[in-house]
């Protein structure tokens, strides 16, 4: 494979609204802190994040029902990894469930998906779940993040870090069955 195109990576970032999807875009590019202002993001956002080697191409898709259900296959059809973001809260935990169910239908097994449990700070104030309590529920693998704090960062980088490794090895082995 062209080496250029090896190092593009696909990560697309879905969830309902105001779960914290654009800030955790804004996070991969060091400015979580700047605003803080709900947005509401229409249609999508789409930047590049360099990281070592690779450019990770990260698609931030609005939340808003009209987006995610006329355009959600096109999105994701040649992501490397989904991200499913979920407030942590009890009730859109489960309605995260059911985008992650239609997710898996669309992309099958062909990328992970992998769940963040934003919002951790406000777990101990309002009841929100844990991340192990989220991934009882959805059954996927589950990462707890605080995307409004810059230093959480780190964290966000290692864990696409963890997956891209898996994302070539899928991408050879589908080259030699080619
Ligand atoms: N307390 C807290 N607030 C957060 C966190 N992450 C995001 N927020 C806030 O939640 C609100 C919504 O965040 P956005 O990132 O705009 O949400 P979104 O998922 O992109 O929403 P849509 O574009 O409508 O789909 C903003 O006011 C953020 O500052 C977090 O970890 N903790
Ligand atoms: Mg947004």
């Amino acid at each position: 494979m062209n080496s250029t195109i090896e190092k593009l990576i696909k990560i697309s970032i879905v969830g309902h609204p105001a779960v914290g999807k654009t800030t955790i875009l804004k996070l991969l590019s060091n400015n979580s802190e700047s605003n803080q202002k709900y947005l509401p993001t229409q249609g999508f956002d789409l930047k590049t994040v360099k990281f070592g080697n690779y450019k990770l191409n990260v698609w931030d898709f609005g939340g808003q029902k009209s987006y995610l259900k006329m355009y959600l296959t096109d999105y994701l059809l040649g992501s490397d990894i989904i991200f499913v973001v979920t407030d942590s809260t009890p009730r859109n935990v489960l309605t995260s469930k059911e985008l992650i169910d239609h997710s898996t239908m669309i992309i099958g097994k062909e990328c992970p998906i992998i769940a963040i449990a934003n919002k951790q700070d406000l777990c101990k104030t309002d009841g929100r779940l844990k991340a192990d309590r989220v991934e009882n529920v959805l059954h996927v693998k589950t990462h707890g993040l605080i995307a409004i704090k810059n230093s959480e960062r780190t964290r966000m980088m290692n864990i696409i870090k963890s997956e891209l490794e898996q994302v070539l090895i899928r991408r050879n082995s589908v080259e030699s069955d080619i």
